[in-house]
């Protein structure tokens, strides 16, 4: 911690936040302490503190204060980067194999990959992270699979996936959100409508498609159920209460092209009363399909079937994007992307108005293609303008109390470069968000960057929200590979990520040295063996050219960092084994040959060394 040598850190927390060098800085001009008590809010009556006065660039050997969780779109991954360095410190695998982390290549990975539809990509989206009482608990993220209709669930103490479920009923699921305050459900939103099953049936009978909200259990990562309901669904957001959670939809046209999808002026928000559907779920008021439970939420039934309306349509400007809901629970906010201004949602009133439009409050005008809102906990909203490449700040009581359509809440617009989708604020999603830094995940990057050929990386822009006097500062650009959409800015002492495994949370054998052993029956062929600096537990094995082989590897290092691998040449195997972590890996030797066994880590000066035989007799 670089700030041990900066005794003002033990005369106020505050300070113990701001590096050494950046004090210095701030003091420069009259003296530290009496420049630190003039700076804007700092020691003042509110929250914001000047740009100057907080860490934005991260020495050597320092640590960031938050983690970033940045979905990579159709790589299938999540990306962890470091705020404010925007330094990437880890990637985790999702949908797509990964040979670094030999992840799609060992048989627990490779058969979880495989239960979940056995694609080879996906499209992430919307990485959320796990919260109790509306704060990160850093248990887990979770992330939607738009492509093929899935949710995944990345544990944070081991920073991997560990569960992705392939969701029933479902092509796109799109949105992902977590019912607050303690996750009681992860929502997967369905976009594209199919027929429901979408087994051959009403293949050109488009008012016969359907979509689907699904509610997964983030423990056992089941559905629970699902509701279905008129229209394509986009993006959602859960409430901090427990009991609404919000979707954006468009195509209300129920269309399959893209100029009558957007023919109609509005669209629908849905509001999903999650008690009133669990209360359906348990009167047996749902039909089974896909093995799941979905309960009728279109707009005939819910208006029709009880004084109790599961699924509430809110008509809102035509095709909305995204929705979010404010820290302190009272507003959904949802943004108009076809058109200029977000609608805001009072949730209290949402509950007990006849006409659920009654619930919009304020519709502020904010610019050209509004996408996606966060927060700093000061009352402020940040929108994207996907048209205008701009970020909004707005007011979000000012916008309530507007009585029409105006710019009025609109406090500043900040230039970035380019297209900007989502943007994500230091822990926007919680009842509580930090307040200083905002991402904007730009789409284009154009001539931002060397040209590095037709293929540009986008550009994820820092941007300091901190200062209410001062305004927005864009303070780096962070090029991205395609294509994060979403993020969940968490900090960093909210997570304790493991530092080497625990047996005990792994299905696999451990093996150490006194275990090693080779074991043959009927064509197949069990090794046991453990690795440790330089080498593995056999320097041969032989085994029989149509053998069935089984490796379980255990790498028995305590030592933090020191990781070993098996690889495999030709047989397409690449194992990762960090300390203490047992991985098995089956394959059939069907070519006969030596094979050489390596260590694909560089783990010490006799890495090269650190290799064995594998002796395939031909039959
Ligand atoms: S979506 Cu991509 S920019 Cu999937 Cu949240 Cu809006
Ligand atoms: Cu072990 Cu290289």
């Amino acid at each position: 911690d670089s700030t041990t040598d900066d005794d003002s850190s033990e005369r106020d927390p505050l300070f113990a936040r701001i590096p050494r060098r950046d004090f210095m800085k701030a003091g420069a001009a009259t003296g530290a302490m009496a420049s630190m008590a003039g700076c804007t809010g700092l020691l003042g009556g509110d929250d914001s503190v000047s740009l100057e006065d907080v860490k934005t660039s991260v020495e050597p050997g320092e640590h960031d204060d938050y983690y970033a969780f940045l979905s990579g779109g159709h790589t299938g991954e999540i990306r962890v980067y470091g705020l404010p360095s925007m330094r990437q410190l880890m990637r985790i695998p999702v949908f797509q194999t990964e040979s670094a982390r030999g992840y799609g290549y060992d048989d627990r990975t490779s058969e979880m990959l495989e239960e979940a539809g056995g694609y080879t990509w996906g499209d992430a989206h919307h990485p959320r992270v796990s919260q109790t009482d509306n704060d990160y608990d850093g248990r887990w993220a979770f992330v939607n699979d738009k492509a093929n209709g899935r949710m995944a669930r990345i544990d944070l103490e081991y920073f991997e996936t560990d569960a992705i479920v392939d969701i029933p009923n479902q092509q796109g699921t799109h949105g992902a959100c977590c019912l607050l305050p303690d996750t009681k459900y992860v929502f997967g939103v369905g976009e594209f409508r199919v027929p429901m099953p979408n087994d051959g049936q009403d293949l050109d009978d488009p008012s016969n498609y359907t979509s689907t909200i699904a509610a997964i259990d983030p423990e056992t990562m089941n559905v629970e159920w699902e509701v279905l309901v008129d229209g394509n669904m986009d993006n959602g957001d859960g409430g901090k209460e427990g009991r609404w959670f919000f979707a954006t939809g468009y195509n209300s046209e129920h269309a399959t092209t893209e100029s009558e999808m957007s023919s109609s002026d509005t669209d629908w928000v849905k509001a999903f009363d999650v008690p009133a559907i669990e209360e359906a779920v348990e009167a047996g008021d749902y039909d089974e399909i896909g093995g799941v439970p979905v309960v009728d939420g279109t707009r005939d039934s819910s208006l029709n079937e009880s004084d109790r309306p599961i699924v509430r349509y809110l008509d809102v400007s035509k095709s909305p994007h995204g929705v979010s809901v404010t820290p302190d629970g009272k507003y959904a906010i949802a943004s108009g992307k076809l058109d200029p201004t977000a609608s805001v949602i009072d949730i209290e009133t949402l509950a007990d108005a006849d006409d659920p439009n009654d619930a919009i409050v304020g519709r502020p005008r904010l610019g050209m293609g509004p996408l996606h809102t966060a927060y700093d906990g000061r009352g402020h909203a940040y929108t994207t303008l996907f048209i205008d490449s701009q970020v909004v700040k707005w007011d979000i009581e000012a916008a309530v109390e507007a009585s029409e359509e105006s710019e009025d809440p609109v406090i500043e617009k900040v230039d970035v470069h380019y297209n900007p989708g989502h943007l994500i604020a230091a822990e926007s999603y919680t009842a509580d968000p930090q307040g200083d830094w905002l991402i904007s995940l730009n789409k284009l990057s154009k001539d931002r960057f060397l040209p590095v050929g037709p293929m540009h990386p986008e550009n994820d822009q820092l941007i300091y929200i901190g200062d209410d006097e001062e305004g927005m500062s864009l303070v780096k650009d962070t090029p991205s590979y395609a294509e994060p959409h979403d993020a969940s800015i968490v900090s960093a002492e909210k997570l304790d990520p493991a530092k080497v495994y625990d047996p005990e949370d792994y299905d696999e054998e451990f093996i150490s040295p006194e275990d090693n052993d080779i074991s043959r029956e009927n064509g197949r062929v069990h090794v046991k063996m453990h690795s440790q600096r330089n080498q593995f537990g056999f320097t041969d094995v032989t085994v029989t050219e149509g053998d069935e082989v089984t490796f379980t590897v255990t790498n028995v290092e305590q030592t933090a960092d020191l990781l070993h691998s098996l690889a495999i040449p030709e047989y397409d195997v690449n194992i990762k084994l960090a300390p203490q972590e047992t991985r098995e890996v089956t394959f059939t030797a069907d070519e006969p040959g030596v094979y050489w066994m390596y260590c694909a880590f560089f783990c010490s000066a006799l890495h090269l060394e650190m290799r064995s035989r594998l002796l395939v007799e031909p039959a």
